[in-house]
């Protein structure tokens, strides 16, 4: 009979639970995170680490965040899933609140990221046949090579990471790759009449912070929109702040000024968000866009049981309500500036560092040595037991990605260990 642990466990017996009892498909840093607050996580032993991933730019608000957390707390024990074979009395606001919020007309409430993206795809393709004409089952959708955009068996069909891809087959068809960042490649596929899609993140998280010409995501919509292409922009990870504006579609924009949708903000024909939209509370995900593409879905083809759960609903307003209050966005984008300065500063004091790239609060280093060489994660290790908590992405590259609520002193006593901790490294 299971029995539920009451003693309060160790770091090692924690790891060994893990290994013992769980599914091996992550390799963590050796690390058994117990308690969050703001950019502070504590270990089993009570030892306090700086997070520098925000569980990948999901905890954009910072860990515990009172009105989050208050917004969870008093629903759940209100009035926590219904299912949707019923209305609720927080969905409603909650939809008028967020299409408001970004600006479309509809929005359809998941819950992981893969399933928002994974009912763009639905949605994308069914009004390729309904709206475009496209004959049945020959609807093609354009993604990017070094994409992430989740994890389901249709969603790596069309990965070029062997990782996420490898031994799962049959794949699902209807997908083509073409180069990121390439306008060229997306005009040449664009000339397929079956393309009803282009679905692509604004700056490639997990690729390495791949972050594109400023031109390329306002030409990608051009281009889409002459060959009545839905541009369909993944914003799970560059969303809600993450890039020093509200959306990396946003471009350059100043964000100072009240948004009126500034004049470099593109705007995709569908929307994904997820992650940091509950603050990293709860998995709430959303895929936003216009009547003339949303109302293809009717009743009773498309759903889950959790989607637009009143909690979601609740957790995911008082969440950007924090984003605009707290003006994350505007901090990410100052903060952002001073940490790649810095970070440029080291790669002139070390050989180590060859490259930062990023913008806003989403950046990353590349470490001098090869993909398969096991420096950044070295280096990673030797940053926890600094006190600063970072992971690295393929291979050579670490990702640092603070909460958005990280003070300019914080920020600076973070350089200060990333610094030491380079210049300290032996290989
Ligand atoms: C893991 C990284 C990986 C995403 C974009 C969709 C999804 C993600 C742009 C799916 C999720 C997460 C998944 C998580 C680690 C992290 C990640 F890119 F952020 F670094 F894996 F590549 N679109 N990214 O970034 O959302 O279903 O996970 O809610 O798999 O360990 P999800």
């Amino acid at each position: 009979m299971a029995e539920v642990m009451e003693t309060r466990l160790t770091s090692e017996q924690a790891m060994e639970l893990e290994n013992k009892h769980g599914a091996h498909n992550y390799h963590p840093l050796p690390v058994v995170l117990d308690r969050g607050e703001g950019v502070f996580v504590w270990d089993l032993e009570g030892k306090k680490y700086y997070d520098f991933l925000s569980a990948y730019s999901a905890v954009n608000q910072g860990h515990g965040h009172p009105r989050i957390v208050g917004a969870m707390t008093a629903q759940a024990q209100k009035l926590a899933l219904t299912s949707r074979a019923f209305y609720n009395s927080v969905l409603g606001k909650y939809e008028k609140y967020v299409t408001e919020y970004f600006g479309f007309e509809k929005v359809l409430p998941m819950n992981s990221g893969a399933e928002a993206v994974e009912t763009a795809i639905k949605v994308c393709r069914k009004w390729g046949y309904e709206k475009k004409g496209v004959e049945a089952d020959k609807a093609k959708i354009l993604v990017a090579s070094e994409n992430f955009h989740g994890r389901t068996t249709t969603i790596i069909s069309f990965s070029t990471d062997p990782d996420s891809r490898g031994g799962f087959g049959p794949y699902t068809p209807g997908f083509e790759i073409i180069p990121y960042n390439d306008t060229a490649a997306l005009a040449t596929a664009l000339e397929d009449p079956n393309v009803v899609g282009f679905m692509v993140e604004p700056i490639q998280g997990e690729a390495g912070v791949n972050t594109p010409d400023d031109s390329y995501i306002p030409e990608v919509a051009k281009l889409c929109r002459a060959k009545n292409v839905l541009f369909i922009a993944d914003e799970i990870q560059t969303g809600i702040a993450r890039t020093g504006a509200l959306l990396a579609v946003c471009g350059n924009c100043t964000c100072e000024a009240a948004c009126e949708r500034q004049a470099t903000y593109t705007r995709p024909d569908i929307l994904i968000l997820g992650k940091a939209i509950s603050g990293g509370c709860y998995p709430v995900s959303a895929v936003l866009a216009d009547d003339e593409i949303m109302m293809v879905i009717k009743p009773g083809e498309h759903g889950s049981t959790f989607g637009g759960n009143p909690i979601a609903g609740e957790v995911a307003m008082a969440a950007l309500e924090v984003v605009k209050d707290e003006k994350l966005a505007q901090n990410a984008r100052k903060l952002g500036n001073i940490f790649r300065a810095e970070m440029e500063k080291l790669s002139n004091d070390s050989d180590l560092v060859t490259l930062v790239r990023g913008r806003g609060l989403l950046n990353a280093v590349v470490i001098n040595d090869t993909p398969e060489s096991s420096t950044a994660w070295d280096i990673c290790v030797a940053l926890k037991d600094n006190g600063l908590l970072a992971k690295p992405t393929h291979g050579n590259i670490i990702r640092f990605a603070p909460p958005l609520v990280m003070t300019e002193e914080q920020l600076m006593e973070c350089v200060a260990i990333i610094r030491k901790t380079i210049l300290e490294f032996k290989k």
